[in-house]
């Protein structure tokens, strides 16, 4: 399963939108409860489920009348403050809960009430651009400090015949979740010298950035939207598009209150809805909270907590979803489940890459695949798609 990982400073909202975002939406038969232990949890990610172009909707439990939920892990970790790669506050703690990650969500105060150690100060006083800087610095840094403790041992290798420097470093950051593929797509990128004696922390520091950019990309959450200054929500996004960094303004009060909400009866709503309506007996303060709400998800198209979920694993991660099926007519596996699995998978993947992920085994004994869509076979070469249902003909099925 993708593994998300929601960074920033204490008080940001990282445990706030870690509840909203895990909290048990659709009836999660495989996972007995959301929450896998205390801060890691299952939470989904939306997309229009194919069923919409069937005659009727699927019935699978992660699908809401075409809205379609997708299983990925998410992790809530210890607030991160500035020195936290020196070990300063729970920063060891936070940066090893990185190693996991396939991506990070770093999730800002948008309204500035708190300062970088994440005490409250006036709302707009703290300048929210900071923190986004602040904490990719930290990540890069604690990076840079495992290369530099390692780097004897980098030094050493280079003594041997045969020395490779790609394999020497893979072997020093994969514990960071780093492939020797990444590293030697980040040093074809880096100059450096070629004796590892002679390089210095600028190197390494240089590698740590491209390694930590490539390996665990970040998405913003510029949160609590609901009581941020427009104006900070403006220069949040310039300063994410100056960096080619995709800044999503959040509520993640607003969403937990929704979910909790649709779970009592309240109103109707489903994650990454733009809106909601009043379904049940409200108070008139919680009407009123309610609709100070709704002006917010006018405004954002909703709370933007799916929908920074939505962004980190469709457009950052670059994954699309596929359903595999047994019988490409009626779309169902061998019980007659209609679409009942779905993968995320990154989006230059084939049916043999499908297979693989459905079982090794079934990967292993690949024969061919048939788009259930058209009920064409399609070659092995050919890159699926999003929302592409496909019969795969293995000998191990
Ligand atoms: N107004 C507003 N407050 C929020 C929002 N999200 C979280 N908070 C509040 O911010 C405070 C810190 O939230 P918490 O989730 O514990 O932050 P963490 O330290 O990053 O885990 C709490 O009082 C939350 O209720 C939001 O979207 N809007
Ligand atoms: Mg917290």
């Amino acid at each position: 399963m993708l593994t998300l990982a929601l960074a920033g400073k204490p008080n940001a909202g990282k445990s706030t939108f870690y509840s909203a975002a895990t909290r048990a939406e659709v009836d999660v038969a495989n996972y007995p409860f959301t929450t896998i232990d205390s801060n890691r949890g299952v939470s989904y990610v939306r997309t229009e489920c194919p069923c919409l172009a069937l005659s009727e909707r699927c019935g699978n439990e992660n699908c809401r009348n075409g809205k379609r939920y997708v299983p990925v892990e998410l992790i809530d970790v210890a607030g991160l403050v500035p020195g936290a790669h020196e070990g300063r506050g729970l920063g060891n703690q936070f940066l090893d809960a990185l190693t996991n990650a396939d991506a990070i969500i770093t999730v800002v105060d948008a309204s500035g009430g708190t300062n970088a150690e994440g005490e409250p100060v006036e709302i707009g006083e703290y300048d929210p651009v900071e923190e986004i800087d602040f904490i990719e610095e930290e990540m890069d840094r604690w990076l840079a400090g495992i290369i530099e403790r390692n780097w004897e041992g980098v030094e050493r290798q280079s003594r041997s015949p045969g020395f490779d420097i790609d394999e020497a470093i893979t072997d020093v950051l994969t514990g960071f979740g780093a492939s020797e593929a990444d590293v030697a797509a980040v040093l074809r990128d880096l100059e450096y010298p070629e004796n590892p004696r002679e390089w210095g922390d600028e190197n390494r520091e240089a590698l740590a950035r491209l390694v930590r950019a490539r390996t665990k990309p970040i998405i913003v959450a510029a949160n609590k939207a609901d009581i941020a200054p427009a104006e900070n929500l403006e220069r949040l996004r310039d300063a994410g598009a100056d960096d080619e960094q995709r800044v999503i303004p959040t509520t993640a009060e607003g969403e937990l209150a929704l979910r909790k909400g649709a779970d009592a009866g309240l109103i109707t709503y489903d994650p990454g809805d733009p809106d909601f309506e009043i379904a049940g007996e409200v108070s008139e303060s919680q009407r009123t909270r309610l609709e100070e709400l709704r002006e917010t998800m006018d405004e954002y198209e909703g709370t933007g907590v799916q929908a920074a979920l939505d962004s980190a694993v469709y457009d950052l991660l670059d994954h699309m979803t596929t359903y595999p099926v047994q019988n490409e007519t009626r779309w169902t596996d061998g019980q007659g489940n209609v679409l009942p699995d779905a993968f995320l998978l990154p989006t230059d993947s084939t049916p043999k890459d499908l297979a693989y992920a459905v079982h090794s085994d079934i990967g292993g004994g690949y024969l061919h695949a048939v788009d259930a869509r058209s009920n064409r076979r399609i070659g092995e070469g050919h890159e699926l798609a999003e929302g592409d249902v496909i019969k795969i003909v293995s000998t191990a099925n």
